[in-house]
């Protein structure tokens, strides 16, 4: 099997939580990228001290530029500031874009053939950043929510329910944030429709959890945001990519009229293979899951307008 080359940009705690977690798949080497000199360093340092004991052999280099990461793969994105208390992800526009934007650019000239897999929030609007600024075809650049979304979802329907989270399947499309759509018809527990095993309301309450879910982390941390269950989803895609697994997974992609829904990045049901996203799966949906899903893709295109908006506007020195 090859070695394959990933970087992750922003080592804080999505990206150094990450960087820990492919190591132990041990089918990649990792360069691990941040501004603040000696903390990327010192965690890869951190990290491959861990291999004898987990008996892995991926050579992880912790960097603050980019000559390093020439020829990655794949490139994961997770620089930025995350949420604070109270902090909307819209708050986080000008200066998140600001440094997605000058991040894809350095890795664009060093890995011009990588698949990028943008995490830093807003997402929907950083991920359409990113494919403007790089000029990947579509295929190649994909946003994480999804399968954190779903993922959340899963776990409050299996805790709900008693049961292993192994039998929960489920997934949520739209954009990350309010707006997302999770669909309890979907949703089955070893093959059962969701609907079948629990009351309308139930379902609604978890829903709405899962809605609110990097919320109720944030409140609780109160210095930063979810890292855990967004490291491992980032696995789980980097997987399906990197080893052709071709997972159906919820992930933002570029839509050009699935769905009746054109021009923007959205969380939809992708095939997830080498070929990055290989497949848009349109499912069928009823008239108000329709209805949700481009009530999503509206507070989509807003979130995009207002990015260009916060780009242009200068900051106050
Ligand atoms: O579902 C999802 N997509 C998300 C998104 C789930 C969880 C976290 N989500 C977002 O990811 C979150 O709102 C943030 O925007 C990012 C990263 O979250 P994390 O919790 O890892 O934030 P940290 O710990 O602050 O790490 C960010 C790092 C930090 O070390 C900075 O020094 C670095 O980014 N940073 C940079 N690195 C390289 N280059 C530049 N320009 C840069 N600027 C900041």
């Amino acid at each position: 099997m090859p070695r394959y080359k990933v970087t992750v940009v922003g080592a804080g705690m999505v990206g150094g939580t990450l960087a820990q977690r492919l190591a132990e798949r041990d089918y990649a080497d990792i360069v691990l990228v941040d501004i603040v000199e000696g903390m990327p360093q010192g965690k890869a340092l951190d990290i491959t001290q861990a291999g004898p004991v987990y008996g892995y052999d991926s050579v992880v280099t912790g960097t603050n530029g980019y000559e390093e990461t020439e020829g990655s793969d794949l490139v994961v994105i997770t620089s930025g500031l995350p949420r604070k208390p109270g902090m909307s992800r819209d708050d986080l526009l000008k200066t998140n874009a600001g440094i997605v934007g000058e991040v894809t650019e350095n890795v664009k000239s060093r890995s011009p053939e990588a698949m990028l897999l943008i995490v830093s929030n807003p997402l929907d609007a950083m991920v359409t950043l990113a494919h403007k600024v790089s000029g990947f075809p579509k295929q190649r650049v994909i946003g994480m929510a999804g399968v954190l979304d779903s993922s959340r979802y899963r776990a409050f329907v299996a805790a709900e329910l008693g049961v292993s989270v192994r039998d929960v399947q489920g997934f949520v499309l739209g954009g990350h944030g309010d707006t997302m759509v999770p669909l309890p018809r979907y949703t089955t527990v070893a093959g059962i429709p969701l609907p079948a095993l629990l009351p309308p309301e139930r379902i609604e309450a978890i829903v709405d959890r899962a809605r609110n879910g990097g919320a109720e982390i944030v409140s609780l941390l109160k210095t930063g945001s979810a890292y855990y269950a967004p490291s491992a989803s980032v696995v789980e895609m980097i997987d399906s990519i990197l080893l052709d697994k071709k997972r159906v997974l919820p992930a933002a992609a570029y839509l050009e009229g699935e769905y009746g829904i054109e021009g923007i990045f959205l969380g939809v049901l992708c095939v997830l293979g080498a070929g990055g996203v290989e497949k848009v799966l349109e499912i069928d949906l009823d008239s108000d899951e329709r209805a949700a899903l481009h009530k999503s893709a509206d507070a989509v295109r807003e979130l995009w307008a207002a990015t260009q908006k916060a780009m242009e506007t200068p900051t106050p020195a």
